[in-house]
């Protein structure tokens, strides 16, 4: 194999992980150092290492370090960084025509992304998309357009969610800290069930189902919610998986309450976990779909898509916004679309899912500080916990990512007590590159 890779656009960005200066290097400190004069302190970085270029699964940065990236901009690089086609579509779409505001004149791109969301997204009916320029936007839609729907006003949300920083989001979020303390006041009629978390309730996918359903019929009653929003595997909330028959249980009472039931699959979808949807991992139909993050390969695009009886609820010119299904994010997000069909990628998360569950539980077996290994396809966590009380060791994750990023390896933590250290790499990712993370964290986890 080749050592280098050529970027389309600039010069080559190696395949393997280097290390040539301390990580963060002498140019990123200075970097830090403006940054620290110049962006609000509000926007923190896990990583202050400041990348120049990117290719596949790798970052480099402004010293010439090649980093391992198992986070893919929080799953955002799905087909991986400056990926050939959706540079050249983002590129040349550039030229034509870089903005309109679909509001005023229209373009083709939007209609097609919408065509290939309404195909991909699970379901087998008419479905209508609007798409907009963020994850948070698009919860904010899916709720805007379920209230309109229905009537009602009563949001419910699951304990350990994450659904944006915008006002509403942040209500709809489980962790205070740090997304919502002290930004209130918050929306209002937003109501928080408990969820399915096997490895702490220890409750069946039934058990589990019964036990929200009895808590949001007890504090708001299913007559007076609009909509139940849930990621089908919650993301920042440590890559949970829920038991099985817990979401299917969930959407049955939606239905029959007339409930919109709302999946949020901004970090789950797009190919993440070897379906379009994580959703049809647990036989789910929900009536709105959310995505973003991967959607665009890099470029900022996000939308809802479903039932077009219930996006239709909205009235003209109730949805939209400036910036909304950009022509540039829409080409980029064709051109994913297009290589997660023509390259198979589907199948890649599978793979990657099949070297990093075996390899990580091996290490399970060898280091007792990891509880659990979870996830689907390219979306897999390890929950630590001290071996002796049980007790969330945010500590070992802390240590663990503190290690690998000095061997050049970047990994990120996730979880309500920040106990997770979950992968995201991107579908481009090689099997070599992937043990070579996998024996970073051995020996991270041996120098716990
Ligand atoms: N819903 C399920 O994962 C974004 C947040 C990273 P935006 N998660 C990553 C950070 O620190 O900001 C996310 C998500 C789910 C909604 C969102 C929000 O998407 O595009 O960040 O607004």
């Amino acid at each position: 194999m080749s050592d280098t890779l050529t970027s389309p656009t600039l010069a080559p960005v190696p395949t393997m992980r280097r290390v040539v200066t301390a990580i963060p290097g002498p140019k990123s400190a200075q970097l830090e150092e403006r940054r620290r004069a110049v962006v609000s302190t509000g926007v923190s970085s896990a990583l202050p290492v400041y990348i120049a270029r990117a290719h596949g699964a790798i970052l480099v940065d402004v010293d010439d370090n090649a980093l391992l990236d198992l986070g893919g901009g929080i799953g955002v690089t799905t087909i991986g960084h400056t990926d050939d086609a959706v540079v050249a579509a983002a590129r040349e779409q550039l030229g034509d025509v870089t903005h309109t505001l679909f509001t005023i004149t229209p373009y083709e791109e939007y209609i097609r992304v919408a065509e290939l969301l309404a195909e991909h997204t699970p379901g087998d009916f008419a479905k209508k998309t609007v798409l907009v320029n963020s994850g948070a936007e698009a919860v904010e839609n899916g709720v805007k357009i379920a209230r309109k729907y229905t009537g009602r006003s009563g949001v419910a949300v699951l304990e350990h969610a994450y659904h944006g920083r915008t006002n509403l989001t942040m209500a709809m979020n489980f962790k205070a800290m740090p997304y919502s303390l002290g930004f209130g006041p918050f929306a209002g009629d937003v109501y928080r069930a408990p969820n399915s978390y096997p490895l702490h309730d220890g409750l069946t996918g039934e058990q589990a189902a019964a036990r929200t359903i009895a808590y949001l019929e007890k504090t708001v009653g299913a007559a007076d919610l609009a909509c139940l929003v849930v990621e089908p595997i919650q993301g920042e909330g440590g890559f949970i998986v829920p038991a099985a028959g817990y979401l299917p249980a969930l959407q049955e009472w939606c239905t029959a309450h007339g409930i919109v039931f709302i999946a949020d699959e901004i970090q789950s979808g797009m190919a993440r976990t070897g379906r379009y949807f994580a959703s049809e991992h647990f036989g789910l139909v929900p009536d709105l779909v959310l995505s973003a993050k991967g959607i665009a390969g890099g470029l900022p695009l996000a939308g809802v898509t479903g039932r077009a009886e219930i996006m239709d609820a909205a009235q003209p010119g109730g949805l939209g916004g400036t910036f909304g299904g950009n022509p540039v994010a829409c080409a980029a997000a064709i051109a994913v679309f297009e290589r997660i069909e023509s390259d198979d990628l589907l199948a890649e998360a599978t793979r990657i899912e099949g070297v990093l569950v075996p390899a990580l539980r091996e290490l399970q077996a060898r280091f007792p500080v990891i509880r659990e290994v979870r996830g689907i396809g390219a979306m897999i966590a390890i929950e630590l916990a001290d071996p002796e009380t049980g007790a969330p060791n945010a500590a070992a994750v802390g240590s663990l990512v503190a290690y690998a990023a000095q061997q050049g390896v970047l990994l990120l933590s996730a979880g309500t007590y920040g106990n997770v250290l979950r992968m995201l790499p991107s579908l481009a990712i090689t099997d070599e590159q992937l043990h070579d993370a996998l024996g970073v964290l051995e020996s991270g986890l041996a120098a716990l």
